[in-house]
C-alpha cells in the first residue's frame, strides 16, 4: 500500500448505528477521523467512540504474533496468564498445526458435542460466515453462539412469535416521522449517541412528544413530555397496564386487529387483571403517569417504540418484548413509515452476526438448524454428504459454559469475545472455564478471557481489512482496509480458511469449494446464494453506500421499513401475559436492587477503550446511588463502598446522584478491577435464555480506600 496522504471512507467498529467514518491517515498512521455531512446514517455527527476511539490498534500492549502457552494447561487447572513470560512467540503454521491437532484429537474422541465456538459480532459478516461455516461443516456441531445471547435474544424471540422477523422495523432517521415515541430500556444519549440526536430533533424540531420508561432518569429523561420511573423488573406490569387503558378505553385500532393480527380476544382478557393500580403497586410508578402515557400513545398518528436492554435482560425478557409488541399491535403503530418496533441492536455487527448464523438454532439467514428441508439446503450448497450436518439445536453462550466439563463441552475456540467479563455470574464462568481441555483466544488483545488460552491468534482490526458490517437498522455497509496490519495479524476470515484448510486434510473431509477465497467479496457472493435477504447485496452495489436488508435480487432497492403489507409469520399474533418481577428480590441481607449497563466512553469488558485514550475520560469504575440511599447508609460522593451479592463482592467508588431512583443502584460493567458481573446472576429466561443482567439484590457497605483495587486519582466529574 502506498504510504502517501489518503483519506479511507469505513463504518464504525463500536456500536450498532453503524456511523460512516473517514479515516485520515498519513505514513500507515490514523492521525484523524472526521464524517462527511452527507452521510445517510450520521449526517457527519460522531460521538467520542468513533471519532477518537480508533488508538487501541496502535497500543503498546497489542498482540500482533500467534502465541502459545509455555507450561501446558491440564483441565482444572488452567490459569489465567497476562503476562508474556507466560507465552511464547510461534509462527502462523506452528500455533494453526496445534490448533488443528488438538481440536482433531478432541472431536475424534468425544465428538461433536465436545467442540464449541464463540463468534464476534465486532467482526465482519464473512468472518462470521466462515467461523460457524467451520464449526458446523467440519465438526458437525452447532454450538455456536454469539453475544447476541446476551444482549437483544430475548427481544429477537418475541419478534419470531408475534411477527416472525426479529430486525428493527424502521430505519433509525425515521423517529422524526413520529408524533409519539416510547424509549424503554435504553439510555440512548450514551449507547446509540447519533440515534438520540435524531430522537432528540424528533422532539425538538418537529414537536414529537415523547414517553421515557426507566428506572433511571437517562439524558433522554430530559426531552421527554413523560417519565415513567419504574422498579427494574417491573415492564410487564407497566405496559400491560398502558393496554389495559387502551382497552377499556377504546383507543385500540380495530381495523388493524381484524385485518393483521390474531389472538385477539385471549390477549384482550389476559389484560383485565392489569390495572394501573396493580401496576403502581408493583412499579412504584404513579398510576395517573401510566394513565397519560397510555392515552398519549393510544391517541398516537405515528407511534413508534424503541428499546434496548432494559427490556430483554431479565429472566421474563420475552415477556417483556412480547408487552411492547403487544402495544403496537393493539394501536395499528406498525407497518407505515416511522411506525414500529425497534430493538436498537448493540455491537456493530451484531444484527449481521446473527444474519450469519453466528447462532446455535439456525443456519445464515435465521433458517432452523432442525429443520430436514434446511439441512439439507445447506449440505448441498457446502458440498456436505446428505445427513452430515447436526440436526440438533445447539447450546447458547450461557450454556456453553455451562455444560464445559466431561461429557460435555471440552474445547472451546472464542473469535472475538470476552465471556471473562461479559457473562453473568463470573466466579461461576472462571470455575467453568478452568474445566477446558482446550481453549483458543482470537483477538487484538490477551483479554481476560484469552489469558486462560492456550493458544493466541492475533487478529487484525477492523481498520486493517475488507468486509461488511450490518448496522441496528439492517443496512450493509462496506469495511475497508485503510492501514496495513500491525505485524503478523491477519484478518479472521483469512485465519479461519487456513485453519478449515489444515482440518479437512486431517479429518479427511472436502466439505466445500476448497476454503481458497481470495476476498471478502467472494464470501459476499456465497452468502447471497444460501441467505435470501442478502441475495442483493454485492460490493459494487454498496461501494458508496449501504443497502438495507431484506434485498431479494440484485434489482432490489433494500428495504428501509418492515411489514408494510403483511409479516413474515403472515398475521401478527398477540400474547396474553402474566406478571413476572425479579427472580432476586430485596431482603433484609441484600436490601438494595443492583441494575448494570454501560457508560459513553467505554465498551463492554474494555478491551478496546481501556487500550484508549478515551480511558482518561473515564478512568474508574463508578457504582451511581441515590442521596436518599446514601444518606442512610452514610455515603458520600467519592468514598470506597463494598457491594455484595449472593455471588460476590466487589469493591469501587460511589458517586451521589439523581440519576437513579431510591433502591436502585447502578453499576457499569466495563472494570476488570470491580467487575460488576461478579455480583450478577446467571438465572436465563426460560424461552431466549439471556440471563438477568438488569436486576439482582445487592448490600452496599462502606469501604476502605486501602480496599479499593487500582485505586486512581480520582475526582467527581461533573457530566452528572
Ligand atoms: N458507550 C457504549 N455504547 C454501547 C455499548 C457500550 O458498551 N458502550 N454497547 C452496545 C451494546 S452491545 C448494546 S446491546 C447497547 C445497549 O444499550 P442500552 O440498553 O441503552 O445499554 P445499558 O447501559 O445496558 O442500558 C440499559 C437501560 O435500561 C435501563 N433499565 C435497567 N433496568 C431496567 C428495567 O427493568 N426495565 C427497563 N425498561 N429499563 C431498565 C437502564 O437504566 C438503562 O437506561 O449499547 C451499545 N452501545
Ligand atoms: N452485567 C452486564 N453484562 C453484560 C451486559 C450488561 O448490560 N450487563 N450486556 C451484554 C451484552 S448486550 C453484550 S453485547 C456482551 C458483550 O460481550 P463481549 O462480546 O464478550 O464483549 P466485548 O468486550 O465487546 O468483546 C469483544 C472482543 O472482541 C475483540 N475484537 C474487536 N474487534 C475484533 C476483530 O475484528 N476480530 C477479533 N477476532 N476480535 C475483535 C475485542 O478486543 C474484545 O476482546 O456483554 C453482555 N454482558
Ligand atoms: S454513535 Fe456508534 S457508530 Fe456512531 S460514532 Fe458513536 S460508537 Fe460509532
Ligand atoms: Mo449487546
Amino acid at each position: 500500500m502506498s504510504l502517501s496522504d489518503r483519506v479511507v471512507s469505513t463504518t464504525c467498529p463500536f456500536c450498532g448505528v453503524g456511523c460512516n467514518l473517514q479515516l485520515h491517515i498519513q505514513d500507515d498512521f490514523i492521525y484523524r477521523v472526521t464524517s462527511p455531512f452527507d452521510s445517510v446514517v450520521n449526517h457527519g455527527n460522531l460521538c467520542v467512540k468513533g471519532r477518537f476511539g480508533y488508538d487501541f490498534i496502535y497500543n503498546q500492549n497489542r498482540i500482533t504474533t500467534p502465541l502459545i502457552r509455555r507450561t501446558p494447561q491440564k483441565p482444572g487447572k488452567r490459569t489465567q496468564a497476562f503476562d508474556l513470560s507466560e507465552w511464547r512467540e510461534a509462527t502462523w503454521d506452528e500455533a494453526l498445526d496445534l490448533i488443528a491437532d488438538r481440536l482433531t484429537e478432541i472431536y475424534q474422541r468425544d465428538g461433536s458435542r465436545a467442540m464449541a465456538a464463540y463468534c464476534c459480532a465486532k467482526a465482519t459478516n464473512e468472518d462470521n460466515y466462515l467461523m460457524e461455516k467451520l464449526f458446523r461443516a467440519l465438526f458437525r456441531t452447532n454450538h455456536i453462539d454469539h453475544c447476541t445471547r446476551l444482549c437483544h435474544a430475548a427481544s429477537v424471540v418475541a419478534l419470531q412469535m408475534a411477527v416472525g422477523s426479529s430486525a428493527m422495523s424502521n430505519t433509525a432517521a425515521e423517529v422524526i416521522q413520529n408524533d409519539v415515541f416510547i424509549v424503554t430500556g435504553s439510555n440512548t444519549a450514551e449507547n446509540h449517541p447519533i440515534i438520540a440526536l435524531q430522537m432528540k430533533a424528533a422532539v425538538q424540531k418537529h414537536g414529537a412528544k415523547l414517553i421515557v420508561v426507566d428506572p433511571r432518569r437517562v439524558e433522554m429523561a430530559n426531552y421527554a413530555t413523560l417519565w415513567l420511573p419504574e422498579k427494574p423488573g417491573s415492564d410487564i406490569a407497566v405496559f400491560s397496564a398502558m393496554a389495559h387503558v387502551i382497552l377499556k378505553e377504546k383507543l385500540y385500532n380495530q381495523e388493524f386487529i381484524d385485518q393483521r393480527t390474531e389472538n385477539f380476544a385471549e390477549f384482550a382478557a389476559s389484560m383485565e387483571k392489569f390495572t394501573p393500580e396493580h401496576a403502581e403497586i408493583v412499579s412504584g410508578v404513579d398510576r395517573n403517569l401510566i394513565i397519560e402515557a397510555a392515552r398519549l400513545y393510544g391517541n398516537a398518528r405515528n407511534g413508534a417504540i424503541y428499546w434496548s436492554l432494559g427490556i430483554p435482560e431479565h429472566s421474563h425478557g420475552t415477556a417483556n418484548a412480547l408487552a411492547l409488541i403487544n402495544l403496537a399491535l393493539l394501536t395499528g403503530n406498525i407497518g407505515r413509515p416511522g411506525t414500529g418496533l425497534n430493538p436498537l441492536r448493540g455491537q456493530n455487527n451484531v444484527q449481521g452476526a446473527s444474519d450469519m448464523g453466528a447462532m446455535p438454532w439456525h443456519y445464515p439467514g435465521y433458517q432452523r438448524v432442525d429443520d430436514e428441508q434446511n439441512a439439507r439446503k445447506f449440505e448441498q450448497a457446502w458440498h456436505i454428504e446428505p445427513g452430515g450436518l447436526n440436526r440438533t439445536l445447539g447450546l447458547t453462550t450461557t450454556e456453553i459454559v455451562s455444560s464445559i466439563g466431561p461429557g460435555g463441552v471440552r474445547s472451546l475456540y472464542i473469535m472475538g469475545e470476552n465471556p471473562m467479563m461479559s457473562e453473568p455470574n463470573l466466579n461461576h464462568t472462571r470455575h467453568k472455564l478452568e474445566q477446558l481441555e482446550f481453549l483458543v483466544a482470537q483477538d487484538i488483545f490477551i483479554n481476560e478471557s484469552g489469558a486462560f488460552a492456550d493458544v493466541f491468534l492475533p487478529a487484525a482490526s477492523w481498520a486493517e481489512k475488507d468486509g461488511t458490517f450490518t448496522n441496528t437498522d439492517r443496512r450493509v455497509q462496506r469495511v475497508r482496509q485503510a492501514i496495513q496490519a500491525r505485524g503478523q495479524s491477519r484478518a479472521d476470515w483469512q485465519i479461519v480458511c487456513d485453519l478449515a484448510r489444515r482440518l479437512e486434510t486431517r479429518l479427511k473431509r472436502s466439505t466445500s469449494a476448497g476454503w481458497n477465497y481470495q476476498n471478502p467479496a467472494e464470501v459476499m457472493r456465497e452468502i447471497g446464494s444460501v441467505v435470501p435477504e442478502y441475495r442483493g447485496i454485492t460490493y459494487e452495489r454498496i461501494e458508496n453506500l449501504g443497502i438495507q436488508t431484506p434485498t431479494w435480487d440484485e434489482n432490489h432497492p433494500g428495504t428501509p421499513y418492515l411489514f408494510a403489507e403483511t409479516f413474515p409469520r403472515g398475521r401478527g399474533k398477540f400474547h396474553p401475559l402474566e406478571d413476572a418481577g425479579m427472580a432476586e428480590m430485596p431482603d433484609e441481607d441484600y436490601p438494595l436492587i443492583l441494575t448494570t449497563g454501560r457508560v459513553l466512553e467505554h465498551w463492554h469488558g474494555g478491551t478496546l477503550t481501556r487500550h484508549s485514550w478515551l480511558d482518561d475520560l473515564f478512568p474508574e469504575a463508578l457504582m451511581e446511588i441515590h442521596p436518599a440511599d446514601a444518606a442512610h447508609l452514610k455515603i458520600n460522593a467519592g468514598n470506597a463502598v463494598r457491594v455484595t451479592s449472593r455471588r460476590g463482592s466487589i469493591v469501587l467508588r460511589a458517586i451521589v446522584t439523581q440519576k437513579t431512583t431510591p433502591g436502585v443502584v447502578f453499576i457499569p460493567f466495563h472494570f476488570a478491577e470491580a467487575a460488576a458481573n461478579l455480583l450478577t446472576q446467571d438465572i436465563l429466561d426460560p424461552q431466549a435464555k439471556i440471563p438477568e443482567y438488569k436486576a439482582c439484590a445487592v448490600r452496599v457497605t462502606p469501604a476502605d480506600e486501602s480496599e479499593l483495587t487500582n485505586a486512581q486519582d480520582y475526582q467527581v466529574r461533573g457530566r452528572y
